[in-house]
């Protein structure tokens, strides 16, 4: 498999573990692989998750015609609330350590020298490795689009590094440099369903929704953690944050460094990093997943707005120019689960008669078996697409010759009951009434967000 974005390859190169490669699918006495990278949740470096490991190539017979993506920033620093609540006071109970022996301990005897590399300033900044990876991205948009217009706007909520995230996208796609211009929307907090930070225009929506329910799984993984800890290093007071805080240290650092310590398998292991994964999954499950009956009404209005700009006909408009071939937004970790609600998609109970969201993740053990991974559907940089097809109807007759898709972080990812064309794209009859069936349920925004200010909106009309 070819992997699209080569600093992901650099970076993947540069930790630790190993990446499959052709020659270990063969039988080999040590066959097991795990790359910590992978399942850092919000923290995780873009990688394509192959979830499901469809052929992200157009089916054949098919050229894709339109497309837009939602697009979460790139890789920073650190944000606000993991560095206050987690990595700051580690570091500084660090700095304040000085009763702790850290040469006794073989695994952690790196903290008696290791500097943070989070600088105050630095706070929610674009790392250099997050500024290469969207220019990338860009450049994979090309690669994926040859016959495409160059887009002539690309829009971004205003915080700065969505902004520059966007700009370094723009850098990679726009070879002219002078063609597409960025549209900034504002954060703001009494535009309704009109921008990119919907959320945050709902008071229905509360950013600390899951926070409770993933502390109860906290507890629970990092408790032998912390009894192997303080058995190494007794001089150091161990807690549940300082663990979690290391954790999220493998993921900030590689994405500021290239590499980190906290990333050895041999600190934390495989199936550590799998607890810390679904204590996250948890929370998202909860503050933006299925577990909250608010998301799809957050994620549907851009679903809404960008197969609307899909579905117009290509010379409606021609006199006004405002239709583009690619439309591409940038936004927060929030919106891009609520989408993937809206759509439908790695639903736990999908194909399955029952539909209690909480029971399938369940607070006492792992669900390993679950859709919903927050490392595969909101890393930095993750992305999702719609596509407009054009295809030979070979085989298809009935159903036209305009077919759509969905492909989250470069897999594609059929919908429910809407997947009767070629490669499971949806045909657009059946795509039309499958959108039609789905704003019926969640529209409505003002009124189901609990909206008090005046001149809210229900729609997202930037397009
Ligand atoms: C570390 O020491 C500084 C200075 O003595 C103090 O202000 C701070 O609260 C201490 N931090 C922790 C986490 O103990
Ligand atoms: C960009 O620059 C080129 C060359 O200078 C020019 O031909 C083109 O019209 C410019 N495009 C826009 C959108 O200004
Ligand atoms: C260890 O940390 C816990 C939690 O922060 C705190 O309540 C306790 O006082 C600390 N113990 C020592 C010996 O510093
Ligand atoms: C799922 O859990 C949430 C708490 O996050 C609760 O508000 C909701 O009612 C639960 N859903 C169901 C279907 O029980
Ligand atoms: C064309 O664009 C104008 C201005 O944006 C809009 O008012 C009109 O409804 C559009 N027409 C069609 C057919 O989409
Ligand atoms: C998730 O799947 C269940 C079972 O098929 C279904 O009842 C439910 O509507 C789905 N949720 C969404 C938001 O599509
Ligand atoms: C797809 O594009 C190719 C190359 O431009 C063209 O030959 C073919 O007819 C197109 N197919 C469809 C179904 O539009
Ligand atoms: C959905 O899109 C249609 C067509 O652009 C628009 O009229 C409608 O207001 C939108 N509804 C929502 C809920 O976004
Ligand atoms: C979308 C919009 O017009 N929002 C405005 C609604 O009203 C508030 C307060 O009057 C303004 O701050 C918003 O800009």
């Amino acid at each position: 498999m070819l992997s699209l974005l080569a600093t992901s390859a650099l970076l993947a190169a540069s930790a630790q573990p190993v990446l499959a490669t052709s020659q270990n699918i063969l039988y080999s006495p040590n066959h097991y692989q795990f790359d910590p990278l992978e399942h850092l949740a919000g923290i995780a470096p873009y990688f394509d998750p192959q979830d499901p490991p469809l052929d992200p190539a157009p089916p054949q017979g098919c050229n894709v015609t339109r497309a837009a993506y939602l697009v979460r920033h790139a890789a920073i620093y650190a944000n606000d609330f993991d560095y206050e609540s987690y990595i700051e006071p580690f570091v500084q109970k660090l700095a304040n350590s000085t009763g702790a022996n850290w040469a006794a301990s073989r695994d952690l005897a790196f903290l008696a020298s290791w500097k943070s590399p989070i600088e105050d300033e630095d706070m929610e900044q674009l790392t250099k490795i997050g500024s290469l990876e969207a220019m990338s991205l860009g450049v994979e948009l090309k690669r994926r689009y040859p016959g495409f217009a160059l887009p002539k706007k690309l829009w971004t909520s205003t915080a700065e590094r969505t902004v520059k995230s966007a700009q370094s996208l723009i850098n990679g796609l726009d070879h002219r440099g002078n063609e597409t211009q960025l549209v900034q929307i504002y954060e703001s907090k009494e535009s309704g369903a009109d921008s990119l930070t919907p959320y945050k225009g709902c008071p229905a929506y509360s950013s600390s929704r899951g926070s409770e329910q993933s502390s109860t799984f906290q507890k629970k993984y990092t408790a032998p953690i912390i009894a192997r800890f303080r058995a190494a290093v007794p001089g150091f007071n161990w807690t549940a944050s300082d663990i979690y805080g290391m954790q999220q240290l493998c993921g900030y650092e590689s994405v500021i460094k290239g590499t980190s310590p906290f990333c050895s398998l041999s600190l934390f292991t495989p199936n550590e990093w799998l607890a810390f994964e679904y204590t996250n999954d948890i929370m998202y499950h909860h503050n933006t997943g299925y577990g909250n009956p608010i998301s799809p009404v957050l994620g549907w209005p851009w679903v809404n707005a960008s197969v609307s700009s899909l579905f117009e006909d290509a010379t409606a408009n021609s006199t006004t120019g405002d239709q583009q071939d690619l439309y591409v937004s940038f936004s927060h970790r929030e919106l891009p689960p609520t989408v993937l609600v809206a759509l439908g998609l790695f639903n736990n109970s999908a194909a399955s008669a029952s539909n209690d969201p909480n029971a399938t993740m369940p607070l006492s053990q792992i669900n390993h078996g679950r859709a919903w991974k927050s490392s595969n559907i909101l890393s930095f940089l993750t992305n999702i697409a719609v596509e407009k097809m054009s295809c030979d109807s070979y085989g298809y007759e009935d159903a036209g010759d305009e077919f759509y898709r969905v492909i989250v972080n470069n897999s594609p990812q059929p919908l429910d009951a809407c997947a009767d064309g070629p490669g499971e794209s949806c045909a657009r009859s059946t795509f039309e009434k499958w959108v039609a069936e789905r704003n019926e349920r969640y529209s409505g925004f003002s009124e189901k967000c609990g909206v008090t200010y005046q001149n809210s909106t229900d729609a997202l009309s930037i397009y």
